[in-house]
């Protein structure tokens, strides 16, 4: 081959060799099964950090090859031949690849907050240059497509390798974390307190509290009840996104509720404590709440007594009601009359979502937060939560 003689070919296809070396590297790093979407987003940046640092290597005045072996070796053996005007177009191709790179990546940055909290130190570690070097160029010799126009094949082809890149990044982001379980998982010794989770997804931040203490811990609280402070008589769409504040009275919102449960199987803790400070709990190795086009219908069993009874039971198979969408069995709206909102029958057991009355009070009935197996239905808690985990 007679390229073979011409110094500048060969200084083409050493660049090409280094440059694919380096994104090798990361293409190998990406595809790491057990790679957390911290780790995946630090390999990102640091080969990020690495093309501008090329770019500023190449385009100095004394361009530094240091992390061109290939390349090196060329200029080395053609010491005649004034190669170094070459590396002004390697200079460019590589601040092209690291704009176009930056772009693909900048929805990373957007949330790259969030993932630094679970990363180790960030470290950009120079890869050793591995053996594979000399077959590459043996393979790339051979290649007469790559001869022509070799640099803006190369950042074409390199970008391609992104591009194939970019839905394994994407599905990465699965890797927030769902619930507090996969807070708890990632570090165990994390308190109980409100944290964020992404329950449907990337974009479906939303702060919870967890209990990492009951009954070994790993709960997503999706309702609480513990001072009067936020009013539960609400209308659907409130119900459905949820309201209040994680680190108080909160719902977490049935959309949230359904894809939860959607995704993994759960089982739910209900506890709860009069104002005599007794407490209770009723346990269900089973919870799952349907889509809304069913009514957000409920699915609770496996019943374990804490103390409370089963209250819940009557409410299974029942569909999510309130003041302005009746889909009980009760001849008029058991919301309005039990003023909450909750997976009314024909009325309830449980009254969660009720009015915070303080205690006993008979004055209005069963319109409280109640549940009934306990304390009857003229008794309103003190506080009650009611919280999911995935069956292990
Ligand atoms: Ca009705």
């Amino acid at each position: 081959m007679e390229e073979l003689s011409d110094p500048v070919w060969l200084a083409d296809l050493a660049f090409l060799v280094d440059i694919t070396k380096h994104l090798n590297a990361l293409n190998v790093k990406l595809q790491g099964q057990d790679a957390v979407v911290s780790q995946l987003y630090a390999h990102i940046k640091a080969i990020g950090t690495k093309l501008q640092l090329f770019h500023r290597h190449l385009s100095q005045t004394e361009p530094c090859t240091a992390h061109f072996p290939a390349l090196k070796e060329v200029i080395d053996s053609f010491p005649q031949d004034n190669i170094v005007v070459q590396m002004k177009s390697y200079a460019t191709a590589i601040a092209s690849l690291s704009t176009e790179f930056n772009k693909r990546f900048q929805d990373f940055a957007v949330i790259e907050k969030d993932m630094l909290l679970f990363s180790s130190p960030f470290s950009v570690d120079p890869d050793d240059a591995p053996p594979q070097l000399q077959l590459e160029l043996i393979e790339l010799q051979c290649d007469d497509e790559r001869r022509a126009d070799s640099i803006r094949n190369l950042t074409m082809k390199l970008l391609s390798v992104f591009i194939l890149l970019a839905p394994q990044l994407i599905s990465a982001q699965l890797l927030l974390p769902v619930d507090c379980s996969d807070i708890y998982n990632n570090d165990n010794t994390r308190p109980s307190g409100v944290y964020t989770i992404y329950p449907i997804g990337a974009t479906s931040a939303v702060q919870v509290f967890c209990d990492m203490d009951s009954q070994g811990g790993r709960w997503t609280v999706f309702q609480r009840r513990m001072d009067g402070s936020v009013n539960f008589y609400r209308p659907w769409d409130h119900y459905k996104t949820g309201f209040g504040t994680a680190a108080g009275e909160y719902w977490l919102g049935l959309e949230n509720l359904f894809h939860l449960t959607l995704r993994k199987k759960y089982e739910l803790l209900v506890d709860m404590e009069d104002f005599e400070g007794n407490k209770a709990y009723a346990r269900y190795s089973s919870f799952s709440v349907g889509p809304e086009i069913y009514g957000y219908t409920l699915e609770v069993s496996g019943f374990t007594d804490g103390g409370a009874g089963d209250s819940m039971r009557v409410h299974n198979g029942h569909k999510f009601s309130t003041f302005d969408k009746d889909q009980d069995i009760y001849e008029t709206s058991c919301a309005k009359e039990f003023l909450g909102g909750f997976w009314y029958t024909n009325c309830h057991h449980a009254n969660p979502n009720g009015v915070y009355r303080w205690g006993a009070g008979g004055t209005l009935h069963a319109i409280g937060v109640e549940w009934y197996t306990w304390k009857g239905h003229n008794y309103s808690l003190k506080s009650i939560s009611m919280k999911i985990r995935p069956v292990q």
